[in-house]
């Protein structure tokens, strides 16, 4: 089922824990929502995070059908998108690890871009930088998403530019949260509806609470309630 948890999963969750990326608690989003539960990316703030972190996306991704194909006759998976593209700021950092890590990993180099938030008047000029983007399949990497605010800005990014294919959007953590208490789908679910992309996380809400819910992982009732709690308010069933 989707929420029974793979090997790197486990590990992605343990070590967010860890690093201390994933907490527990009483946080303010940017949609204004109080959550029980807070995932701070730019907390993997060490070469060994970082390198994991990498390796995570790149399992992630290569689990994922909707993003990678299998060769019939030589029976090796490949990924269908030529580029990866990291929004600034989080997003720069998390394209180099992911493409460092599926190169070290699987053998598969892909290009890497990422763009500028102000413009520059001189040097290499033009908001993007990296791998060319024209012509090319775009995989967007990213942190989280709630209300999918920051992919629909990505999307119409990369739409202005002749010939790009955005096939697909990679994250950490899928909260699986509505963006508006009527609507009958996640935020994650409407980005795959509205824009007809896979969006493909680590890890997403239900399978935390598989996790917190495991016998090894020792979290307190209070905290799983809490979460629970959240989800049936803001959330989707599986
Ligand atoms: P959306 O753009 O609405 O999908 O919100 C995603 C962004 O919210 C992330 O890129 C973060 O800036 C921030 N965020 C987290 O980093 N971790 C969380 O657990 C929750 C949020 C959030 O504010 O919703």
């Amino acid at each position: 089922s989707a929420t029974a948890l793979q090997a790197y999963q486990k590990e992605f969750i343990e070590f967010a824990l860890e690093e201390g990326v994933l907490k527990f608690g009483s946080f303010v989003l940017k949609s204004g929502r109080t959550s029980p539960y807070f995932f701070n990316a730019g907390l993997f703030c060490s070469g060994k995070s970082l390198h994991q972190l990498g390796l995570a996306y790149a399992s992630a991704i290569m689990d994922s059908p909707e993003i990678t194909t299998t060769d019939p006759t030589t029976n090796k998976k490949t990924v269908n998108f030529d580029v990866l593209f990291g929004p600034a700021y989080k997003g720069i950092s998390l394209g180099a690890v992911v493409g460092s890590a599926l190169y070290a990993k699987y053998g598969i180099s892909v290009g890497f871009a990422y763009n500028r938030k102000e413009a520059k008047d001189h040097g290499e000029g033009g908001v993007l930088v990296g791998a060319e983007l024209k012509s090319q399949r775009i995989l967007v990497v990213d942190d989280v998403i709630t209300a999918g605010t920051a992919i629909r800005e990505s999307h119409g990014m990369l739409s202005k530019i002749e010939g790009a294919t955005m096939m697909g959007v990679v994250i950490a953590l899928d909260r699986a949260e509505k963006r508006s208490l009527d609507d009958p789908v996640s935020a994650v679910q409407a980005v795959a509806r509205d824009l007809k992309l896979p969006v493909v996380s680590i890890v997403n809400l239900p399978q935390l609470q598989t996790f917190l819910k495991s016998d090894t992982a020792n979290y307190g009732a209070e905290i799983l309630q809490s979460v629970s709690d959240y989800r049936a308010q803001y959330g989707v069933s599986d």
